[in-house]
């Protein structure tokens, strides 16, 4: 009986070998394109997805990071995905509204109450739903990473409450949500790409910007901000995307590694935001950071004040879609 299951277990090896092996792979660089540092968690996660395909291809998919936008900021990396020039990327979900504006559903302000209302979202059907809408735009959406809960730093003065943005240029993406939101809590809102940003703090073209602490850090803003808000005002989910033009001439085998290796990297990736997030607060208080949580009521307030910014969004085409989020939410609350 012993004989017959190692038999057995030899031979399932075997045949698992062997079908690695008849994998249809061919060599292939991709350029994986992302808009921050190499040590960031947008860093972290490339090499990681690079690893990991390269584990399940034998070494024939080749994916090489190219960090702090030195293939094009978001934008532009977007453009060069649809018209084939590059194969992937990862970049905010707030820069495709350009090509796909559903996606500013994710940049409406308070929606999520905490990280795990956002993966069951944008893991669930209604992520996919609008993930499927990309195909059409000559874009192949893979799987969400987190970017993570933005908060506000700038270098002019302490923000307690909304008051206190009274005239504060204050970088905000390039995203019709973000700009009315800002613009409603009286900063001057002022769309910028990513990776001009750390410029235009230093130089202050621009006195201050919201990103997840994560990225606060990555970044280096505490050189050029002196006053960190926590303010936690949107959930901003990263995209992993593909060029269609490229991905349509992959095999299945091609297709089915990259897929897995996606969500390999997502998981991996929120649990590195996660963790280091966790400490990087300190990090920046430590680094000389004056920090400001900011209550529940002004919080409440900040909501109110951008109703109109939503309601717009929602008039623009995209009631149907506020309606669905909200009811998904609600299920996952019961
Ligand atoms: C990096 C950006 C960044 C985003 C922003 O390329 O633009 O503020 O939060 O993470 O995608």
């Amino acid at each position: 009986m012993k004989k017959l299951v190692k038999l057995l277990i030899a031979a399932a090896v075997v045949s698992s070998a062997a079908s690695a092996i008849a994998a249809d792979y061919q060599t292939r660089i991709i350029r994986f394109g992302y808009g921050l540092a190499e040590d960031s968690n947008q860093g972290h996660a490339a090499k990681f997805f690079a690893e990991d395909l390269a584990k399940r291809t034998g070494g024939k998919l080749k994916a090489k990071g190219f960090a702090s936008a030195s293939l094009g900021n978001d934008n532009q990396m977007q453009n060069a995905l649809i018209g084939g020039a590059q194969e992937m990327t990862v970049v905010s979900t707030a820069t495709l509204v350009g090509i796909e504006d559903s996606f500013g559903i994710y940049d409406l302000p308070f929606v999520f109450r905490n990280e795990q209302e956002a993966d069951a979202i944008l893991d669930g059907s209604f992520g996919k739903k609008l993930i499927a809408k990309l195909d059409a735009k000559g874009l192949v959406g893979l799987v969400y990473w987190e970017n993570g809960f933005r908060n506000l730093t700038n270098s002019k003065r302490p923000i307690a409450k909304m008051e206190d943005m009274q005239g504060v240029k204050l970088r905000v993406m390039q995203n019709p949500v973000y700009i009315d939101m800002f613009n409603s809590f009286g900063a001057n809102a002022i769309p910028l790409a990513f990776s001009e940003l750390f410029t235009a703090l230093e130089s202050r073209t621009v006195d201050g910007q919201e990103n997840p602490i994560n990225t606060i850090q990555s970044s280096k803003f505490y050189e050029v901000q002196k006053y960190l808000s926590i303010t936690k005002h949107v959930y901003s989910p990263w995209i992993v995307l593909a060029s269609k033009k490229w991905w349509d001439g992959l095999s299945a085998d091609e297709k089915k590694a990259i897929q897995e290796s996606a969500v390999a990297s997502r998981d991996f990736e929120r649990k590195d935001s996660r963790d280091s997030g966790a400490k990087a607060l300190d990090v920046l208080k430590l680094k000389g950071m004056q920090v400001t949580v900011l209550t529940p009521k002004e919080l409440d307030r900040m909501q109110d004040a951008a109703r109109p910014a939503v309601a717009k969004f929602s008039a623009n085409g995209h009631a149907e879609l506020v309606k669905d989020l909200q009811a998904e939410l609600a299920k996952i609350r019961k």
